[in-house]
């Protein structure tokens, strides 16, 4: 049975619905990144560009850095985000558009995230790069789909244990980065971290602006939580989310995260462009190797 038009949205020229792109735009190799003005920064580098294509906060350029073809794709903030981004970059290679079909033969994507986060551990400094080898999820998005089978339940089991996890709150996953692409990105210029995905920026990552919060001490249990020698090192909002899809898709994906504050020192990075553009330039020699 043909997937029905209003489950699978493609626009008059054939493009998926959201990123607005067919599937000759789209490399094997993805960058993903939070800010669409980071697309520019990302692709300064390239040899060259063959396409540019934008809709809402998902802008996508194609071309090639040292002869390798990479995509690079803005996804916005927050999981929401990535579950459309990934659905849709998906069904770009492993669905046939015009039959509507899946493809007896799939293909499985390389995705690089490359992000910003807060560091909540005083030993990962700002300015350093940290790379997610497990994240934690503390929305819901994974929790709409049959995931169980991607899912760390011991780790998830002793987190919620660990911080008293309110009932009230969505229950965290745990997913886990593509060991061979994660070992790819790694070096000694690379802390390895536990990263924890929040559903906001501020109450839900213990930011206290006006607001009162549930939890005053949620941070300091996630820094405090160690399983087998992994305590929880950072906090973003993308990279459980690109896990646990990325798993059940049968893409590899890692994230990478440049540490522009630290939560425990309360600092801030003076130039977060220029960590964010250091890790850029790490990240693409990586994937060029
Ligand atoms: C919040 O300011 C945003 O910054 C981080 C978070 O994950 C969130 O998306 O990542 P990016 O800089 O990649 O967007």
């Amino acid at each position: 049975m043909p997937i029905k038009a209003s489950e699978l949205i493609l626009n008059p020229d054939g493009s998926v619905y959201h990123l607005n792109i067919r599937p000759e735009h789209l490399s094997n190799t993805i960058i993903t990144v939070g800010d669409p003005d980071r697309v520019d920064s990302v692709t300064k580098y390239f040899d060259t560009i063959e396409c540019k294509i934008k809709k809402r906060e998902f802008h996508t350029q194609t071309g090639t850095y040292k002869g390798k073809r990479i995509t690079v794709i803005s996804t916005g903030i927050g999981t929401d985000n990535i579950d459309i981004v990934f659905n849709e970059v998906d069904a770009l290679v492993n669905i046939d558009l015009e039959k509507r079909e899946i493809k007896k033969d799939l293909t499985s994507l390389d995705i690089v995230r490359v992000g910003t986060s807060g560091s909540i551990q005083k030993e990962i400094p700002i300015d350093s790069f940290l790379i997610s080898e497990y994240a934690a999820g503390c929305d819901s998005l994974l929790h709409f789909y049959d995931s169980e089978h991607v899912q760390y339940k011991a780790i998830s089991n002793a987190l919620i244990k660990h911080t008293n996890w309110s009932a009230d709150k969505s229950t965290p996953y745990v997913v886990k980065s593509n060991p061979a692409l994660h070992k790819k990105l790694s070096s000694d210029k690379t802390y390895n971290g536990f990263t924890a995905t929040n559903v906001g920026f501020y109450g839900p990552q213990g930011r206290i602006l006006r607001l009162p919060i549930q939890d005053n001490n949620l941070n300091d249990k996630l820094a405090s939580f160690n399983y087998n020698n992994m305590p929880i090192t950072n906090l973003e909002m993308e990279t459980a989310g690109i896990y646990g899809l990325a798993g059940l898709l049968g893409h590899k994906a890692v994230s990478m995260n440049a540490i522009i504050a630290n939560r425990a020192t309360g600092e801030f990075s003076k130039n977060p462009k220029g960590i964010v553009d250091e890790l850029i330039k790490y990240t693409l020699e990586k994937l060029s190797e």
